[in-house]
């Protein structure tokens, strides 16, 4: 299931002494192999040519690779977009990307004139005078783009984002903290669902996927730390990251735990919920009271009285029981 989140195989980037170090590295254990009586002069000049070949493919490879393996943040789909927007600067990533890729020509360039120049040289000082110069431009272009190359190993992170395909349906599980929503989704999962991380929470976000017989039917996701407190106590980068929610088309969960043993009241649950109904308004949502197993009938009517609301199913995510008829209920609702 890896590879729809466009973000899963970007390159690792190095610093710029990391680039530096590989290069020259390797371009001083260069030896040419030649008969020891030929012309020194000759010798020299190939030497040299050959240290400013390696550093300059070394060098402008990785950074071309780096370039070819970062997504054009404008053809990704928008739930990813605004995941980075969140977390990154867009324009600096643009920047950036820019600038690698100029360094990556420039050095090409600059390698092409230094050879020409050495192949006319007349003495084997002057060959090695060149090929310094040359280390010396790329040293400098290495130094240019040193805080875009920090930049860019940063969204390192993106690649822990969660998987989702937008072609297959999606159900949003939500619900305050502790009340099940991770153990919902491995109850209706077909196989271990899959960790994932999303900005501004420390929880794992778990995706599952719930297979059909042409393949996975629909995809289920959890929201820990996002959509489990009224919104209006949330900052504006948390919104942000709230917001990226919104792209998860289909149907909602929401989960309930009438025994209050999740460690929030009734009365908080059901200002999450409300805050969660009018933030995805124009969704199918359908309310799990959760932990049936541990609620009396008294928690259970009583909860069903408060909430007033005309989708509530009983359910536990520990047994696995009542789960996958709200699943049925969400997919038959949205059509699947
Ligand atoms: N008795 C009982 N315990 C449950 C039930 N569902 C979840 N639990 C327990 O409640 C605890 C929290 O469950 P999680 O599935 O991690 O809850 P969560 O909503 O994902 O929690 P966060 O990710 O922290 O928001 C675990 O110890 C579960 O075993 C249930 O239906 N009955
Ligand atoms: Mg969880």
């Amino acid at each position: 299931m890896v590879g729809f989140n466009p973000f899963s195989n970007i390159p690792g980037v190095p610093t710029s002494q990391q680039l530096i170090d590989m290069a020259f590295g390797r371009a001083s254990k260069i030896s040419i192999e030649l008969p020891s009586n030929r012309d020194p002069l000759l010798m020299a000049k190939l030497r040299e040519i050959k240290r400013i070949k390696t550093v300059s493919s070394i060098i402008s490879d990785r950074l071309k690779s780096i370039v070819n393996g970062m997504p054009n943040i404008n053809s990704i789909h928008p739930f990813y977009r605004d995941l980075f927007c969140v977390m990154f600067d867009r324009d600096s990533y643009v920047k950036s990307l820019r600038n690698v890729s100029w360094a990556s020509s420039m050095i090409m360039k600059l390698s092409k004139k230094y050879i020409r120049e050495i192949r006319g040289v007349k003495n084997p000082r002057e060959a090695a005078k060149l090929r310094r110069a040359f280390y010396g431009r790329v040293s400098s272009i290495i130094d240019d783009i040193e805080e875009d190359l920090k930049f860019l190993s940063n969204l390192i992170k993106l690649r822990r984002l969660p998987s989702i395909d937008f072609n297959i349906p999606i159900i949003v599980v939500c619900g305050a903290p502790n009340v099940g929503k991770s153990s919902f989704v491995k109850c209706v999962s077909t196989a271990e669902p899959e960790i994932a991380e999303y900005p501004f929470t420390t929880k794992n976000v778990s995706v599952g996927h719930i297979m059909g017989p042409y393949g996975v039917r629909a995809q289920i996701v959890d929201t820990p730390g996002l959509l489990d407190r009224p919104l209006n106590e949330r900052n504006k980068i948390e919104l942000q990251a709230v917001a990226a929610l919104k792209n998860l088309k289909g149907g909602i969960v929401f989960l309930i735990d009438p025994t209050e043993t999740c460690g929030y009241t009734l009365e908080y649950q059901l200002n999450v919920f409300k805050s969660v109904r009018e933030f995805f308004a124009d969704r199918i949502l359908v309310i799990g009271l959760t932990k049936m197993d541990l609620a009396s009938k008294d928690q259970i009517d009583n909860a069903i009285k408060l909430i007033n609301y005309d989708k509530i199913y009983i359910c536990s995510s520990l047994n696995c029981i009542g789960t996958m008829e709200i699943v049925e209920d969400i997919l038959r609702s949205i059509g699947v």
